[in-house]
């Protein structure tokens, strides 16, 4: 792991998400030669998809958990066979810290050498009386090793957490342990002082800062930096850390300026991917959360990204744009359950738990035959995670409108502004921002 920054969105990854992700690494990689990797929280949208796909650009690593696991602490030792004179432990281990690995043929681990298990070993040829025995000691390392090591050690997964096993690595009798991978083989050997004090991984959170909406086990990490265009739920941080958050359309334009303030230009490929984080986020610089700077940083990107011989050669702002969002596929085609996990928020407030799914549609012919469908998936999601109530907006971002379902309506809602419709739904007028004009509504209806 060592200096390795993990720069990473939030749970149910969007185009802005994962391209403010890919573009912020690749600045502070090219502005300041930091060791950062693009990561995501989660599977890739059908949009984000045919976006990456457009540029030839490979997704971010997936990244679920922030827990430290045995791979951050193994440490790759030589090792013996178990047929092997000992003289050949003897060896690894005065370049160790006093042990050796014995690993089969194979590659399978077959016990360690340890001062405590030479010490054994001594004192069965010798007996309890030394005078009784001259044993040389070029005789003892002639011994095999297998007949020298302990082989009682215990056998951690290199992608185990390792706080998982700690009641075992604490009880143990030895301060060492095999790491091994899925089939068992030998990874190397790891020591109870590291595990006990395991490097964190480092991250910097890009368009999001609420823990309930980042990788689980976030506190285990070391936290360097927040980048970000939501309200305010951040985590506690030990030590002081670069916190951007502003209020612009999307993470992607912060990305921009910062690219455009160090001096640089994006290459084609990561300009057009935060082009289309800027596009989809402020649906193609119309929503409501539009500001000034969201249309700079899309000009700014798009005088990147349309350069000749570049993948969105030949592409305006608006052509471009409309291909970004058309690729998020219509209701009637997409598995309900996926439609209310995809894009999913959740939030706590006056004593609720509750999520806001958001879809986005080109047209709203479709919610009337998918609306039971939708209601059941978000009736599962509800009991799934244990809320309050669920609510899914879907957003036609064509006519810029949004039609709300909602399970177990509170009866704090009931005076949310948008009238209910014959079909159950209701219809919000003009709101297409879950963040800026449905949010702050449902807050302040259930915080009165
Ligand atoms: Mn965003």
């Amino acid at each position: 792991m060592g200096n390795q920054i993990y720069v990473i969105g939030h749970l149910n990854p969007d185009t802005d998400t994962v391209a403010a992700a890919i573009g912020y690494a690749w600045l502070l990689h090219e502005r300041d030669l930091a060791d950062t990797i693009p990561a995501r929280a989660g599977a890739i949208n059908q949009q984000t998809a045919w976006v990456l796909k457009r540029l030839g650009l490979e997704a971010p690593i997936l990244i679920n958990d922030a827990s430290p696991r045995f791979e951050s602490v193994v440490i790759r030792l030589d090792t013996a066979l178990p047929d092997s004179p000992l003289r050949e432990a003897w060896g690894i281990a005065s370049r160790t810290w006093g042990v050796a690995p014995i690993v089969t043929e194979e590659g399978v681990p077959f016990g360690l050498v340890t001062g405590k298990s030479l010490f054994s070993l001594v004192s069965d040829l010798v007996g309890p009386n030394p005078q009784r025995r001259d044993l040389r000691l070029t005789e003892i390392l002639d011994i095999p090793c297998r007949e020298a090591c302990d082989t009682t050690i215990h056998k951690f997964s290199l992608n185990g957490r390792i706080r998982d096993s700690l009641h075992r690595i604490l009880r143990a009798e030895s301060d060492d342990f095999f790491v091994v991978d899925e089939q068992g083989n030998y990874m190397g050997v790891c020591r109870q002082r590291d595990l006990l004090n395991p490097p964190r991984m480092k991250v910097i959170l890009v368009d999001h800062n609420e823990p309930r909406q980042a990788i689980a086990n976030l506190e285990e990490a070391e936290l360097l930096e927040i980048l970000d265009h939501h309200r305010l739920g951040n985590p506690h941080t030990h030590a002081p850390i670069k916190f951007t958050v502003d209020i612009v359309g999307s993470t992607s334009t912060l990305v921009s300026e910062k690219i455009e303030e160090s001096g640089l230009a994006a290459p084609p490929a990561i300009a057009g991917l935060l082009l289309a984080g800027v596009l989809s986020d402020t649906l193609i610089l119309t929503s409501p959360t539009t500001t000034g700077r969201d249309k700079k940083a899309a000009e700014r990107l798009a005088r990147w990204a349309f350069v000749r011989g570049g993948p969105l050669a030949g592409e305006t702002i608006q052509s471009y744009g409309q291909q970004v969002l058309s690729a998020s596929a219509g209701l009637a085609t997409r598995d309900p359950e996926e439609i209310v996990n995809t894009d999913l928020k959740q939030y706590e407030a006056g004593g609720y738990r509750f999520a806001i799914a958001q879809a986005e549609v080109t047209d709203l012919v479709q919610l009337a035959e998918s609306r039971d469908k939708l209601l059941a998936a978000l009736t599962k999601l509800r009991d799934k995670r244990t809320l309050d109530f669920a609510m899914l907006m879907v957003t036609d971002v064509v006519r810029g409108s949004s039609r709300l379902l909602i399970t177990n309506e509170p009866p704090e809602l009931s005076d949310l502004p948008y009238p209910p419709q014959p079909d159950g739904t209701r219809l919000a007028e003009g709101v297409v921002s879950r963040k800026k004009q449905l949010l702050p509504v449902v807050l302040g209806l259930l915080e009165r």
